[in-house]
Parts: C-alpha cells; structure tokens; sequence
C-alpha cells in the first residue's frame, strides 16, 4: 500500500521532534542508577539525602565520604582515586592532572555512560557542589569535573574541573557547610562517533572534610539542522508523489 501524505507527513513531523539518540535515565526518574555504571558513593536521591530541603526531584548524587564519623551516603565508600581514574577509563594521571591546587587526588567517586551523537548535538546537564572544605581553600581542594572521551581511539573532547572551593558561598545544608550555586553546563560535539561521558568527586591532599555532589537533567540535543532537513525532505517526496 501506498504511504499517504498524512502518515509521510507524521513520519517527518517525529523526526524533527524525536531526538537521534539520548542517556539513559538522564533525569533519573527512575529513583536508581540505572543505564549508568557508578563507582564509590553514588546514589539517587532528592535534596534531603544531602542535608538540604527536598523538592521532589531525584538526582544523582556523588560524595567522597567517608570524612571522620560521617560515612558514604550509599553502601558503598568512595574509592582510591587511582581505582576511580582506571573505572572511568581515564589515563593514568589524568584526576591530578586536573586537582586544582596541584596537590594529589586521594579518593573520590564516579559515574559513567556511554552516548553515541553526531557532530552538531548538545550534551546539557545541571550540577551543584557542596563541600565542608572552607570556602576559597587552596590547598585541599576538592573538585568537581566531568569528561568526554572517543570510544573509537581514546581521545578526549573536554575534561574540565566544573567546581572547587573558590566557587564556595555559605550553605543551608546539615550535611555541608558551604555550596556553590547551581550550574549548567553546555557542550556541542565537534565530531560523531560514541563517546564515554563521565563526572566525578574527589578529595584532594586528605580524605577528610567531605564534598558531595548533585548532577541532573542529562540531555543530548539534536543538531537543530539534521532532523528538519530530513523532515522537510519527506514531505517534499510525499507532495511529488501526490502530484504523479
Ligand atoms: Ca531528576
Ligand atoms: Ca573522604
Ligand atoms: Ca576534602
């Protein structure tokens, strides 16, 4: 049977609106981890499980607790940073590399997803930083960061440090003294291919005083173009077919 211009026109109109391709379980809706592998203190929860008042929203949240008499969050403690940094498959070297004050990494914990995107597509996502280390601290800096590497030959797009101390301000939280404001982050792929996104927490120069992490609303937006043209271009098919 012939298609007709309706059913060719619902074809085109899905896909300008359906995303190629997405995270899994980017809003973690969910209330778990699924669709992502985590290592050390990883879990889901609103903002209560980190000391502030609760808004009905689920997040992924990261510490690297233990610090003195407060444990992990979840069942399980943060991890040796060397363990983190070979779990998120990053190069060796690559979590002091990135330490803000330059001294060493020491434990932290992490998660990971891979995606597959074309050049063009927008990887966006939420995140705040809370921490007992003081605000402005130089020397034990914990930090925040995230990571986009090729699965194809290893190469890294972006590995950016999204938070540290000097980013601090006084917090409401039972859990953390000071927090950052929340942030956004905005990236577009300069390349297609499946890429190993991934974020982790981690304590610098001790283990000691506790930073903890949220990170939400995980999204992978289409190059604005590619779903348009291919619209457009269905429905340019279905109107010649109609006038044959
Ligand atoms: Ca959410
Ligand atoms: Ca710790
Ligand atoms: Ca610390």
């Amino acid at each position: 049977m012939r298609p007709t211009r309706a059913v060719l026109a619902a074809l085109g109109l899905a896909l300008i609106t359906t995303p190629a391709a997405a995270f899994t379980n980017g809003d973690f809706s969910t209330g778990d981890t699924t669709g992502w592998n985590v290592f050390g203190d990883v879990l889901v929860g609103d903002l209560d499980t980190i000391g502030l008042t609760p808004d009905g929203n689920d997040r992924l949240i990261l510490t690297n607790h233990p610090d003195g008499g407060v444990g992990p969050l979840s069942a399980n403690p943060a991890v040796t940073a060397a363990s983190l940094e070979a779990s998120l498959g990053l190069a060796a070297g690559t979590l002091d590399a990135l330490s803000p004050s330059g001294n060493p990494a020491t434990e932290g914990s992490g998660a990971r997803q891979n995606i597959t995107a074309s050049a063009g597509d927008e990887i966006t996502f939420d995140w705040q930083f809370l921490s007992r280390e003081n605000i402005g601290e130089t020397t034990y800096t914990d930090y925040f960061f995230w990571s986009l590497v090729d699965t194809s030959d290893s190469s890294v797009l972006i590995q950016q440090v999204l938070a540290d101390p000097s980013a601090l301000a006084a917090s409401a939280s039972t859990l953390y003294t000071n927090e950052t404001p929340v942030g956004s982050v905005s990236y577009v792929l300069p390349s297609s291919g499946t890429f190993t996104f991934s974020i982790g927490v981690l304590d610098v120069q001790d283990t000691l005083w506790r930073t903890g992490v949220w990170v939400d609303n995980l999204v992978l937006i289409p190059e604005p173009g590619t779903g348009l043209l291919l619209g457009l271009g269905l429905l340019g098919l279905a109107a010649r077919r109609r006038c044959a």
